[in-house]
């Protein structure tokens, strides 16, 4: 008897795949795909990673699909609008990722704070040899601003905890469970951009936090202050992300997401010293990695079986 078609466009582990292999035909479909569908069959789930744009014209391609499951918590891609519309379920990788974010989150602040990477460069470019390195400054003592208090930023608020920092916060609506735990204070967005030695960012990507940090907010940070970004490029406007820098309004920036993935060789960005850039590596761990697949693909035989999901995007 023939099994249903499920499409995979994300890296998964084999045996994974051979375990979805005795209820389904996998069919692997390269990342970004979304033109003449059919040729791979009519699925009944897909999953796959960020990147992937499915919306109306993707779905009305395919007309038996129940599930579409994101290996990732952000869904930005996902045109929910249509999926919702379309009866298809969606589902994502929330918590289990959350650690493996929130470490880079830490070392961004401990690299940029303490330039880590910058005095690597300056170790190797034999500079040492002119005289000792400048001095930085103090991590301890400092403020951490978390920009969208989540799953990801509470643990980032508790992984700062021996560092001595105070944690700060700005969501659209205080948590007052989060202020009670001691863990972190919210504040209003001017005095968070102000009081803010690093500004770490979360917020997931939707049309209504497209260029959601501004000029106005980085012009309120501090010139020895930095911006992390862990969440999606086109949160922070770019422009004027490179222009504060650039013109000394704040210190730098430590980014892993970007624009445009893979961040072009001739991005402005990467003509900036007192930048650190990475190649979008926040769930980059093998562990991480595997519990996420594991998370999707039981999203995706469950969704697919017509069986409810365990983390249905909302
Ligand atoms: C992944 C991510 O790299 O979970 C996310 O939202 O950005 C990363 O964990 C990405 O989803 C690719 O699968």
């Amino acid at each position: 008897m023939s099994q249903p078609t499920v499409f995979v466009s994300a890296p998964v582990p084999d045996d994974l795949l051979e375990e979805l292999a005795r209820e389904f035909d996998v069919v692997a479909v390269p990342p970004g795909t979304t033109q003449d569908l059919g040729r791979y069959g009519s699925p009944v789930g897909w999953l796959m990673g960020g990147g992937t744009p499915i919306d109306a014209g993707v779905l009305a391609q395919l007309p038996d699909l129940k599930v579409v499951s994101n290996s990732g918590v952000g869904y930005d891609s996902l045109v929910m609008d249509d999926i919702r519309a379309a009866g298809v379920i969606a589902a994502n990788t929330p918590g289990v990722l959350d650690n493996a974010v929130a470490e880079i989150a830490l070392g961004l602040v401990l690299s940029l704070g303490r330039g880590i990477v910058g005095f690597d460069r300056f170790t190797r470019d034999g500079r040492w040899a002119d005289g000792a390195a400048p001095l930085t400054r103090d991590v301890h003592g400092k403020t951490v601003g978390v920009l969208g208090m989540g799953r990801i930023g509470k643990r980032v608020a508790q992984l700062l905890q021996p560092l001595g920092v105070s944690v700060i916060y700005h969501n659209r609506a205080r948590r007052p469970e989060i202020d009670e735990s001691g863990l972190a204070q919210w504040r209003e967005r001017e005095a968070f951009f102000a009081e803010s030695d690093f500004v770490v960012v979360l917020v997931p990507l939707s049309p209504q936090t497209r260029g959601y940090v501004g000029a106005a907010d980085l012009a309120r940070m501090q010139p020895t202050a930095y911006l992390i970004n862990l969440a999606r490029g086109a949160v922070v406007d770019t422009p004027a992300l490179v222009e504060a820098i650039r013109s000394g309004q704040i210190a730098g920036a430590g980014l892993d997401v970007f624009d445009v993935e893979p961040l072009p060789l001739d991005d402005e960005l990467q003509t900036l010293p007192n930048v650190i850039l990475l190649p979008h590596i926040g769930s980059a761990t093998a562990e991480t990695r595997r519990a996420m697949s594991e998370l999707a693909v039981r999203n995706l035989r469950n969704g697919s079986l017509g069986q409810p999901v365990e983390t249905p995007i909302p």
